[in-house]
Order: structure tokens, then C-alpha cells, then sequence
């Protein structure tokens, strides 16, 4: 049984070739995208075994989905295809500003996770039980009544022994239009591990602080800021924070950088790393996503890792 297990939805993605406004693009390169199959292949990438549990619809962008992630190396045995939804879109935009993505996914066969998964015939039931690590994202909270309710049962449900829930906030205002995202703060105070960008977390919560973080959210044992300044600090429930800079990469896209962030953050943490070594792992994951296009860098080769893991000594 994977030792992580990261539940959200993936869908298909349009690249365009070319910067600039969509009326614009010529052409499209087709790919595909998710916060928490993004994390699946970076937790894979560094040795850790995964899965990615989600909806795909009964359609060449669901066969795509499952067939690129099965191929990386992640576990898609609990994976189900809906015969009536079908598999969510998104179309991402480039420009100077940053990138910006255009979902077309209302009704996804993604949309339409639920709490019935946790007594499910299917295998991911076990799965979710056996799992030292399970993974999710305050996108799914956003997707539906039954997506939300599955996230508030993985995350209020009493831990299976040893096993932690990580959480990244991975604010999407666009998905938001039609929900509270005060529901959040809950979710996010029931995580072992909370990962979230100061940005974002200042948006979405009222503070970006890790301080302030930290008063709003009791329950985590470690929250990860990402601050504007590229550092991250892994605030503890108890003990003083830890900060480690990012590397310098030249940036060609951010969407994706989170996500190899978060998996490279908590493949350290269960080889059992101190929290320096974990952030580092972190910014190296995240500094192979921002110097491409796509959602996912290549993985970072095992010297680099060993390098810079060198440099922190435990
Ligand atoms: O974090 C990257 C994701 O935003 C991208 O892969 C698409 O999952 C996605 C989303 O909902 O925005």
C-alpha cells in the first residue's frame, strides 16, 4: 500500500505556445494538471511511494489523466472513472503578470468526490487507512458540497495510527465565487501539517505572519510560510521557528512551484528529516518547476539532493 496519498482532482490542461492574451494563441499544447497529483509526482519522484485518488470522466482526458500518472510512477488503483461527468479543463494564460488559469470544470467527474469514498466498495478506503501520509489542498474543499465533506472526514475523522494529514491552503479565488472560504480556517486548524504561501494565506485567512499564523491556528503541529521574500519557515507548535531561503533559479512559470514545494517538504518529513533539511528539499523540488512551462519540472537528480542536503548537516 503507497506510503502517501494524495486525494484532489486532475484535469486536463491546455498550454498555450506563445505569452499573451488567449485570443491570441495559435496553438495549445495539451497536458494535464492538479495540486495534489502534482504533489503525487514529486513525493515519487524522491523515492516516496504514492497515489493519487480522484474522478476522471469516461473520456480521452481521463485515459490521458490516469495513463501520464500511472506512467510516473504513481499508484492510480483507486482512481474512479464516472460514466456521466466528465474529466475538468483548464486552459492557462501566460503573461508579465504571471499566469492565470481558466477552469472549466463545474460538474467535473472530479467535482464529484464525496465522503462515500471512506466505506466505497473500491480499494481507496484501505488505501486512505493504511497511509502514513494523506495529502489535500483547499482546492477540493472548493469543488463541491461532497468534495468538502470528504475533506472535513479525512481531516476530523480519528487518525488511523501513525498517520499524518497535510494540508496546503493553495487559495484559488475563482473557485471560490459561490462558496465561503471561511470554511477553510477549520480545515487547516484539523492538518498535522499546514503549508501555505504568505500571499495567499494573508487573502484568504486575514494574516500571512507565521506568528499570527500560528495564534489563528493552534492545531497543526508544523505550519510552512512561504514568504515574499522566497523563505520558508517551519513554524512548530512549540520551539522557534526555522527559516531557510530559497534558491535562485531564473523563473519561467509558478504554477506548479507549491506543489513541488509541499512534496519535497513532506518527503523529508517521513524520512524522518529535521526541518531544515525538509525546507531544503522543499525549495529544490520547487526550483525544478519554476524554470519550465508545465505544472512539474523533471525530478531533481540524486547528486543535487545529496549536495545540498550536505550542506545541512542534521
Ligand atoms: O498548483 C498548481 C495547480 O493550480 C494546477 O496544477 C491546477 O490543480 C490545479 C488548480 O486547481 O488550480
Amino acid at each position: 500500500s503507497p506510503t502517501a496519498v494524495c486525494v484532489g482532482e486532475t484535469m486536463a490542461a491546455l498550454l498555450p505556445d506563445r505569452p499573451g492574451p488567449l485570443e491570441d494563441v495559435a496553438a495549445f499544447r495539451s497536458a494535464i494538471g492538479g495540486a495534489e497529483a502534482n504533489v503525487a509526482r514529486g513525493l515519487v519522484a524522491f523515492g516516496v511511494p504514492a497515489a493519487w485518488i480522484g474522478r476522471v470522466g469516461a473520456d480521452g482526458f481521463g485515459r490521458r489523466v490516469v495513463r501520464e500518472l500511472a506512467a510516473g510512477g504513481i499508484d492510480t488503483s483507486a482512481v474512479t472513472v464516472d460514466a456521466e461527468r466528465p474529466t475538468g479543463l483548464y486552459v492557462k494564460e501566460t503573461g508579465p503578470q504571471g499566469s492565470v488559469l481558466h477552469y472549466y470544470r463545474d460538474g467535473s467527474a472530479g467535482s464529484a468526490l464525496g465522503p462515500g469514498l471512506l466505506d466505497g466498495p473500491g480499494p481507496a478506503a484501505a488505501m486512505l487507512t493504511r497511509a502514513r501520509l494523506v495529502h489535500l489542498s483547499g482546492i477540493t474543499a472548493a469543488l463541491s458540497d461532497g468534495a468538502l465533506a470528504l475533506v472535513r472526514a479525512l481531516l476530523e475523522r480519528p487518525r488511523p495510527p501513525g498517520q499524518a494529514v497535510s494540508f496546503d491552503l493553495n487559495w484559488r479565488p475563482a473557485l471560490w465565487r459561490r462558496r465561503d472560504p471561511a470554511v477553510l480556517r477549520a480545515l487547516l486548524d484539523a492538518a498535522d501539517i499546514v503549508l501555505l504561501g504568505a500571499d495567499e494565506a494573508a487573502e484568504a485567512l486575514g494574516t500571512g505572519d507565521p506568528e499570527g499564523l500560528r495564534a489563528l491556528l493552534p492545531g497543526p503541529a508544523t505550519i510552512v510560510v512561504k514568504d515574499d521574500a522566497r523563505r520558508a519557515s517551519a513554524v512548530d507548535r512549540d520551539g522557534p521557528p526555522v527559516s531557510e531561503p530559497a534558491l535562485s533559479v531564473d523563473v519561467v512559470e509558478r504554477v506548479g512551484a507549491g506543489d513541488a514545494f509541499a512534496a519535497g517538504y513532506l518527503a523529508g518529513t517521513l524520512r524522518g528529516y529535521d526541518r531544515r533539511r525538509c525546507l531544503r528539499l522543499g525549495h529544490l523540488a520547487a526550483a525544478a518547476t519554476l524554470v519550465v512551462h508545465g505544472d512539474h519540472g523533471p525530478p531533481p537528480a540524486p547528486e543535487r539532493v545529496e549536495k545540498l542536503l550536505a550542506a545541512a548537516p542534521e
